[in-house]
């Protein structure tokens, strides 16, 4: 109980921010989006990572108030990235049960005109394990979603418990490989051979595909070899502030 009321103060207290981690077109180096990922700047304990506090937000239905209050910060930060001339995108996750709040098509409407961002510019991920529990309003939510061209992501893929018939049920335009699929892609031909059924599988689906959790130059070099298009992981680099992230885009420039 102490813990839903701090967690409720510090909803209240906007005390949750975006930290943005790049993600990368494999073929060309460049980043071409971030994945925002919470932190909670704790008043007294520091920068607390989701571990801490994300299973608290879910059980108490504070997951809505979260994914806004980080939707509004991330439209702010793409609107300032535009008007610099970065048109970059960002991931937002979300549980699938959000989808089923009645307003959430127009939250994130409303949001897109307020900040003028583009639709394409915000991508939704949801993983597998949250759209296990979904509510039967989750699929009709998603497509009009989607109507407004935002992109979604089926994130962790590989690691639910019927990822082959979400693919069939819902229209993603990206899977995330999880980085279980991705750790061992050198010395496990297993690994490997998994890696390349799933991009096979995504190209006859005519889905994007982005490798998360890559550490390794050898782990890049492969797979852009495998043609895997975007990656994500410490190699690149790790969630940073809206600072940081600002600064590596002007590196590129
Ligand atoms: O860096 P990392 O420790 O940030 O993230 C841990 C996990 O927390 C990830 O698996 C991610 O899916 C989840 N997570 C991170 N940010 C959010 C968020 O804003 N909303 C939800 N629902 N999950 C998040
Ligand atoms: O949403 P998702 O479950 O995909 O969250 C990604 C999680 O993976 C976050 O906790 C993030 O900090 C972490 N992460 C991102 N890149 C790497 C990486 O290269 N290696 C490892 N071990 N974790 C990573
Ligand atoms: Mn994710
Ligand atoms: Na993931």
């Amino acid at each position: 109980l102490q813990l839903e009321a701090e967690l409720r103060g510090a909803i209240q207290g906007a005390e949750f921010e975006p930290y943005y981690q790049p993600k990368v077109d494999l073929m060309t180096g460049n980043i071409v989006g971030f994945e925002a990922l919470v932190r909670w700047r704790h008043p007294t304990r520091g920068l607390l990572k989701p571990n801490h506090f994300i299973e608290a937000i879910i059980k108490h239905k504070l997951s809505f108030d979260l994914f806004s209050q980080m939707a509004i910060q991330i439209a702010k930060q793409l609107n300032t990235w535009l008007g610099m001339g970065f048109c970059q995108h960002v991931c937002i996750n979300a549980e699938a049960a959000e989808f089923s709040q009645p307003n959430f098509f127009d939250f994130i409407s409303k949001l897109l005109a307020e900040y003028r961002i583009y639709p394409e510019q915000l991508h939704i991920e949801m993983t597998e394990s949250s759209l296990m529990h979904r509510h039967s309003s989750v699929q009709h939510q998603l497509s009009k979603i989607k109507n407004l061209g935002v992109k979604l992501a089926l994130d962790d893929f590989g690691t639910g418990y019927a990822s082959l018939s979400y693919l069939q049920e819902y229209d993603f335009d990206f899977i995330k490989i999880d980085k279980s699929f991705i750790s061992k892609i050198i010395s496990d031909p297993t690994q490997h051979a998994i890696v390349k059924a799933i991009l096979d599988l995504a190209k006859a689906l005519d889905m994007g595909v982005v490798a998360e959790g890559i550490e390794t130059e050898a782990q890049y070099a492969l797979l852009k070899d495998v043609g895997c298009q975007y990656g994500q992981g410490y190699w690149f680099g790790r969630p940073v502030s809206a600072a940081t992230a600002t600064q590596l885009l002007e590196a590129q420039h």
